[in-house]
C-alpha cells in the first residue's frame, strides 16, 4: 500500500467517525487560500463587475467560479485588514481573538487553523502580506511582507530572514507561490496534504500597477457608481466624519500621481505627497517611464485646466485616476490566481486541491464619493468569495449563504477531517459547497459585525451591526442621535440594496428596527461580545 493509500484511508476512517458515513471526505485535499487586500466584488466580472461591465475582465478569477462555487453574500465581521486575517486564522470574532484593529499585535500563541491543520499532519505555507506585527506561528514556511508591503523592491521576511526582492510585488508573490507549489505537489503526491495561503498586497493603497496593465482602461471611462454624489451625510450624520472621500481625501502624487507642484505651485506639499518620494525611490526606471507615458499628458492638461473645472469635474477627474490605477493592480492580482490554477493542473494536483479566492474585505470604488473601507455598509461589508473544489462542488454553482470570513478555518478543518474546537464561533461552509439540501437557510440567518479602528486612518466611527438577508441595523458606539440614545440606522436590503434611504426612528419601520436590535442582542450573547464604552446602552428595558 502506498503512503498515500494509507493516509488516506486513515483521514476517511477518522471523518467517518467524525461525520457520519455520508460527508466524509474521501481523501484529505490541498488547499491553496488566494486572498487579496482590498478587493471588491465591483471590480470582479464572474460577480458582473459593476464597476465596469464588459471592460473589466477577471478571466482566473472567474475560472474558480466557473470550476466551483461563487458566493454572493459573503461578508467580513470587520472590514480591515488585520483583524479580518487574525478572524481567518482563528475561526473567532476580534473581540475573542484579541486584535480588533491594525497596529495590535497577533497573539500568535493562540489556536489557529494552520496549526490545527499541521497537527494533523498537512504541510503549512503563508507566501505574501501578513500584517499581525507577530511572526507567523503554524507554519513549515513563510515568507511575509514587512507590515502593509511596498509595491517595488519590496522587504520579505523568509523564515524569519530579512530579505529585499526586485521586482513588482504582485509578481513577486506569484512567483514565490508557484516555486513553492512545485515542491509541495512532490509532497502531497508522497501522501503529505498542503495548506498554501498566498495573499497578496494589490489592490490596496496606492495602487501602482505593473506597467505591463498600464495599458488597460487608458481609452474611455469608467462608470460613477450611482451613490458617487451623495451628500456624505446623506444616511446619518455618522457619514459626516469619515475622512475617505475621493473629491478631498486622496494625495495628489501618492494616490492620483500628479505632481501638487505642478498644480499649485508655491504650496505647501502634504505628508503622503512627500512620503511618496521614498516609494518612488525604489521604482524602476522602465516602470517610472512608463507611468510618466501613461499619465504625462492628462497631468498636463489638468494642470492647464485645473483652475477653471467646478469641484464636481475635479472629483470625477479624480476618480477616473483612482480607479484605473486600482483596477490595474487588481489586474495583477487576477493573472496570479489564473497562472496558480494552471500551475496545479501542470502538477497535476488540480483534483486534489481546494482553490479559495476572497479579499481581507470588500471596498469603496466610488460608492458614496469613497474609497477605503471600515464600513459595514455593502461596498466594504461585503467580500468576493469564489471556491472550487473538484469533485465536492458542483461547477458552476451559486450561493446565497450568509458566509464570513469568520467560516473559514472551520471549512478547511473539516474539509481535512479534523475536528472543530469548540471554542471556533464559525461554521464549515462544507455542507453548503457539497450542496446539502437546506444547508444554506442551517448556515445562519443574521451576521454579527463589528468595526472599532476609529482613530487613525479615514475616521470612520466605531460601530456594530447585524445583518439579515433582507434588513441591516447599524448602532455607532460613540455616537448618540436627537433622541440621546445610540445612533442607528436601518436599512432593508431587499428594496434598497445601496443603502440609500435610513429607516431608523421612522413610525413604520418600527417593528423592524425592534426586531433587529433584538437580533443584534441575541448575536452579541451568542458571540459574548463586549460591552465596554457603550457601557449604559442597552436595548432590553
Ligand atoms: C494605510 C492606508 C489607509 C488604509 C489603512 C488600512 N494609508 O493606513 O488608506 O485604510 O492602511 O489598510 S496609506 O497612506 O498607508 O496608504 S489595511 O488594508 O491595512 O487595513
Ligand atoms: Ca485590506
Amino acid at each position: 500500500m502506498n503512503p498515500r493509500t494509507t493516509s488516506v484511508l486513515l483521514a476517511a476512517l477518522a471523518t467517518s467517525a467524525l461525520f457520519g458515513q455520508s460527508e466524509a471526505p474521501a481523501t484529505r485535499p490541498n488547499i491553496v487560500f488566494i486572498m487579496a487586500d482590498d478587493h471588491c466584488m465591483q471590480a470582479i466580472s464572474c460577480y458582473g463587475a459593476s464597476a465596469a461591465p464588459g471592460v473589466i475582465e477577471t478571466p482566473g478569477i472567474d475560472r474558480i467560479a466557473r470550476e466551483g462555487m461563487r458566493f454572493d453574500r459573503a461578508s467580513v465581521t470587520n472590514a480591515i485588514c488585520g483583524p479580518s486575517r487574525a478572524t481567518i486564522l482563528t475561526g473567532k470574532h476580534c473581540h475573542a481573538h484579541g486584535f480588533a484593529t491594525n497596529g495590535q499585535k497577533f497573539d500568535g500563541d493562540q489556536q489557529t487553523f494552520p496549526k490545527l491543520l499541521q497537527k494533523a499532519g498537512y504541510r503549512t505555507e503563508m507566501i505574501g502580506k501578513w500584517h499581525l506585527s507577530s511572526a507567523p506561528s503554524g507554519f513549515d514556511h513563510s515568507e511575509i511582507l514587512v507590515g502593509q508591503g511596498d509595491y517595488w523592491n519590496p522587504v520579505f521576511i523568509v523564515d524569519g530572514e530579512r530579505t529585499r526582492l526586485e521586482g513588482h510585488t504582485t509578481d513577486l508573490i506569484h512567483q514565490s507561490a508557484t516555486a513553492r507549489l512545485e515542491a509541495l505537489a512532490e509532497g502531497a503526491k508522497e501522501g503529505t496534504p498542503f495548506l498554501l495561503m498566498v495573499h497578496h498586497k494589490a489592490p490596496h493603497r496606492n495602487w501602482m500597477p505593473h506597467p505591463r496593465h498600464l495599458e488597460l482602461f487608458e481609452e474611455g471611462e469608467i462608470p460613477l457608481p450611482p451613490s458617487f454624489f451623495d451628500a456624505p451625510d446623506r444616511r446619518s450624520p455618522a457619514g459626516a466624519i469619515q475622512t475617505m472621500q475621493i473629491d478631498r481625501d486622496l494625495a495628489w502624487l501618492y494616490d492620483l500621481k500628479v505632481d501638487p507642484t505642478t498644480l499649485f505651485p508655491g504650496e505647501e506639499v502634504s505628508q503622503l505627497d512627500r512620503w511618496m518620494a521614498n516609494e518612488l525611490a525604489r521604482v524602476p526606471a522602465e516602470a517610472l517611464a512608463a507611468y510618466d507615458a501613461t499619465h504625462a499628458e492628462e497631468n498636463a492638461a489638468l494642470a492647464e485646466s485645473i483652475k477653471q473645472m467646478t469641484p464636481e469635474e475635479l472629483a470625477r477627474w479624480k476618480f477616473q485616476r483612482y480607479a484605473k490605477n486600482y483596477l490595474r493592480t487588481a489586474q495583477g492580482v487576477d493573472d496570479s490566481v489564473g497562472g496558480i490554477l494552471e500551475t496545479l493542473d501542470r502538477l497535476g494536483i488540480a483534483d486534489d486541491t481546494i482553490v479559495v479566492y476572497t479579499s481581507d474585505q470588500g471596498w469603496y470604488l466610488g460608492e458614496q464619493g469613497w474609497f477605503d473601507k471600515r464600513w459595514m455598509y455593502e461596498p466594504s461589508f461585503r467580500t468576493p468569495l469564489v471556491v472550487r473544489w473538484p469533485g465536492e462542488v458542483e461547477a458552476g454553482s451559486t450561493s446565497n449563504a450568509l458566509a464570513q470570513n469568520l467560516d473559514f478555518a472551520e471549512t478547511f478543518l473539516e474539509a481535512a477531517g479534523v475536528e472543530i474546537p469548540a471554542d471556533m464561533q464559525g461554521r464549515s461552509l462544507v455542507p453548503v459547497l457539497t450542496g446539502r439540501a437546506g444547508a444554506e437557510e442551517a448556515l445562519r440567518d443574521a451576521v454579527y459585525y463589528r468595526f472599532e479602528e476609529s482613530r487613525g486612518a479615514h475616521t470612520v466611527p466605531r460601530h456594530e451591526g447585524v445583518a439579515t438577508r433582507d434588513a441591516k441595523l447599524i448602532r455607532y458606539i460613540d455616537l448618540v442621535g436627537e433622541d440621546g440614545r445610540p445612533l442607528l440606522e436601518l436599512y432593508r436590503l431587499d428594496v434598497d440594496p445601496e443603502e440609500r434611504r435610513n429607516l431608523a426612528g421612522l413610525e413604520e419601520n418600527a417593528a423592524l428596527e425592534q426586531a433587529m436590535l433584538a437580533r443584534l442582542e441575541a448575536l452579541r450573547r451568542e458571540y459574548a461580545a463586549p460591552d465596554d464604552a457603550r457601557g449604559s446602552v442597552t436595548t432590553t428595558p
